[in-house]
């Protein structure tokens, strides 16, 4: 194990809470709760205030409305969150080339390995900088744990929160540890935690003592081996860059070139179902669906679509495919398909994914409505469909503004923007001819490139290009089936 605290954890604070208190100025220092608002909808996350009440991730929707009636209830906008991330993202890398993501919010960074710490004092002073850029780009906080492990590093950021900073000097996790709950430790569940109880230990001290036979007679040789190994604070594992896939596609070379237009067609939505059963036996879904085509003449082009939220249903995959294809001449005959998603996130969280199938479906209009996620997932009614919760509209009279709630016929929209002072409230009949849906704004203004604080990718994916239309498509030359470098 290294002798300085040069592993780097970061995890954002509240995330998608707090990106929708700095998008909505009258939300700052309320509390907010972000998850499904359909009848199995469940807490994404919680604002710190509303945490203050017990409301906590993965909780029931109707719990928390129980616990905080007051407090405001959002539907999660995936694609904008995305783009923040990938902003945090971008100056973690510029730390280091060992970023290890873990989650839209969380990455490690190894820091030694960048040349920007070797010891204590660098270490903190790049995780005091980090901090303030963040806060620079993005307009959000986000906690940093600093120390010789992973495992002890997330443990830091933990203790961190939020919008803090801790560090674990080198020499003194032991003691740290000790009294802390088993549970601190990596791959001690709730039932592994009960497990433990049972034989009477409770503590990461209680581990130690009862010595590493007794944890594997109780774990079995594994489980109990690395536990013990945890519990002493002994944890090499590396930092590793980037997740391994990036992803995940399927292709068939012919061996006599396909000209018959029916039968590409049928190819492509076979290869696009054979893509659906990777990405689930993955555990994994995706946001951008790429067609790949080479022609008679080995010219290959890929072509991709990206939704406004990840998805692994075969439904919505097939006929983005079949879209894509509608837009590449294939007379001549071809002699390779494929079909890829990327944009992987997993989001496994069914009633989330039912929330970023609604996002899609407002996005395409109601005429794509029929390719959302089945009629159970959805929440209730048309108008909470087409004005969800939290999400921005601009009235042509009025401005820039986001849906407080609708139904009866009725939206209620209050008038602000990030760099606003709390806005007014007004409400709208649901077709009101001057209302419509609009993107995000920067939470930041004038980011590094002018414009605002979420450019680049973010600004893209979040543009007013349809999501039904092609975002990127690029000429012969075997493209490959990834979206990002
Ligand atoms: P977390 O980092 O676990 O939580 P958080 O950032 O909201 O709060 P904090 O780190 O300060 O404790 O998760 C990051 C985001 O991932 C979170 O904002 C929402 C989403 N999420 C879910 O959608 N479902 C979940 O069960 C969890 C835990 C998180
Ligand atoms: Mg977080
Ligand atoms: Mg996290």
């Amino acid at each position: 194990m290294r002798t300085a605290p040069t592993i780097l954890h970061l995890d954002m604070d509240a995330f998608f809470a707090s990106v929708e208190q700095a998008s909505k100025p009258s939300l700052r220092g309320k509390a907010v709760v972000v998850g499904g608002l359909g009848p199995r909808g469940v807490v994404a996350t919680a604002s710190y205030e509303a945490r203050v009440f017990g409301v906590h991730s993965a909780m029931p929707m109707g719990q928390a409305r129980r616990l905080v009636p007051n407090a405001a209830y959002l539907v999660p906008r995936f694609t904008f969150y995305r783009s923040i991330s990938e902003r945090v993202m971008e100056l973690l890398r510029a730390l280091s080339p060992l970023v290890e993501p873990l989650s839209l919010d969380e990455a490690f960074v190894d820091l030694e390995a960048g040349g920007v710490a070797w010891d204590e004092r660098s270490a903190r002073l790049a995780g005091v900088k980090l901090r303030a850029d963040i806060r620079a780009v993005t307009g959000l906080t986000g906690s940093v744990g600093l120390a010789a492990s992973k495992m002890l590093a997330k443990i830091a950021s933990e203790e961190a929160k939020p919008d803090g900073l801790v560090v674990i000097e080198p020499g003194s996790e032991r003691a740290m540890l000790g009294p802390l709950s088993v549970r601190i430790l990596p791959g001690v569940g709730p039932a592994t935690g009960d497990h433990l109880r049972r034989a009477g230990i409770t503590t990461v001290e209680e581990i130690v003592e009862a010595g590493e036979d007794e944890l594997v007679r109780l774990l079995g040789k594994a489980h109990g081996h690395g536990l013990y190994a945890m519990a002493l604070a002994r944890d090499d594992r590396p930092v590793v860059a980037e997740r391994e896939t990036k992803s995940v596609s399927v292709e068939d070379t012919y061996d006599v070139d396909i000209h018959d237009r029916t039968r590409v067609g049928l190819e492509v939505q076979r290869l696009a179902e054979r893509c659906v059963r990777r990405l689930r036996g993955a555990g994994l879904s995706g946001r951008t669906i790429v067609l790949k085509v080479r022609r008679y003449d080995f010219s290959t082009l890929t072509r991709s679509e990206t939704l406004r939220g990840p998805t692994d249903d075969p439904a919505v995959i097939r006929e983005a495919a079949g879209r894509l294809l509608d837009s590449v001449d294939t007379t001549g005959g071809v002699r390779l398909l494929g079909v890829g998603v990327s944009g992987l996130a997993d989001y496994t969280q069914e009633d989330l994914f039912a929330q970023a199938a609604g996002e899609r479906a407002v996005a395409e209009g109601p005429v794509e409505e029929h390719t959302a996620a089945p009629a159970e997932e959805q929440p209730a009614s048309l108008a909470e469909r087409r004005w969800p919760a939290g999400h921005d509209v601009r009235h042509a009279e009025f401005g820039h503004g986001w849906v407080q709630g609708s139904g009866l016929g009725r939206v209620t929209v209050r008038f602000e923007t990030p760099s606003s002072e709390p806005g007014r409230v007004r409400t709208f009949r649901v077709d009101d001819p001057d209302l419509e849906a609009a993107d995000p704004l920067p939470l930041v203004l004038g980011g590094p490139e002018g414009g605002g604080g979420v450019p680049g990718a973010g600004s893209q994916a979040v543009s007013s290009v349809p999501a039904s239309l092609p975002k990127s498509w690029s000429g012969s030359g075997g493209g490959a089936a990834t979206s990002r470098p």
